[in-house]
């Protein structure tokens, strides 16, 4: 049986696009913004913050417009709704069931400076309470930002495409915080994370190209 030119060329391009797709990373990233000057006594004021998972970590990270944020003080949630279905998970974003139709936290993460209020720790919603599932957990921060890191081995499920938020407080006392300060991104919108393809999925893909052309090339020159 002989093979036409244009089924090799097909299957060839089948092959490039199949090991394209199977080499697609697994990582994942998506960032938020807030305006400045919208935090409530103007502390803990987010102007930035992102999501990324990479490298068998969850990584959040949040920025605060200069000269508004106290890590010794600092009380920050994210709310991560991980299957992006606002019908699981605790409703809406905060105790009050802001964005309940677009939202249901499915784990959130609180940390900040502070060790009066105990306030690192990783909650999941399940059976209709909170149960802390990781308190012991990796977090940064500078002048004007924090970042916590999470390993994905805390999450009842793969994580990869995730909406997210931030909530900033103040906290008093070991029993207290302030209201919410500010939300990032402002209630009616959230954050959510989109794959990111490796640099490696691109190499593969040029060079598959590349040989294809090359081969219709040198197939017209005879
Ligand atoms: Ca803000
Ligand atoms: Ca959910």
């Amino acid at each position: 049986m002989k093979i036409g030119k244009a089924s090799i060329y097909f299957l060839f391009f089948i092959y490039c696009t199949f090991s394209a797709t199977l080499s697609l990373a697994t990582n994942y990233y998506g960032s938020v913004t807030d305006p400045s000057g919208d935090a409530i006594n103007n502390q803990f004021d987010f102007i930035s913050g992102s999501a990324s998972i990479s490298g068998g970590n969850l990584i959040l990270t949040t920025t605060f417009a200069p000269g508004t944020f106290d890590w010794g003080t600092a009380a920050i949630t994210a709310n991560l709704d991980i299957d992006k279905n606002p019908n699981t998970g605790w409703s809406g974003i905060d105790s009050g069931h802001t964005d309940s139709n677009i939202f249901g936290t499915d784990y959130l993460v609180t940390w900040g400076g502070s060790s009066i209020f105990g306030a690192y720790s990783l909650w999941q919603y399940t059976g209709g309470n909170w149960v802390v599932v990781d308190s012991n957990f990796m977090t940064m921060h500078s002048a004007d930002s924090t970042s916590v890191i999470l390993p994905l081995s805390d999450f009842s499920s793969n994580l990869g495409l995730i909406n997210f938020d931030f909530l900033s407080q103040k906290v008093l006392d070991a029993r207290f915080t302030t209201t919410i300060l500010d939300y990032m991104p402002n209630p009616g919108s959230y954050g959510t994370t989109a794959p990111v393809p490796e640099p490696s999925t691109f190499v593969l893909l040029g060079t598959c190209l590349v040989g294809l052309v090359g081969m219709i090339l040198r197939r017209r020159e005879r």
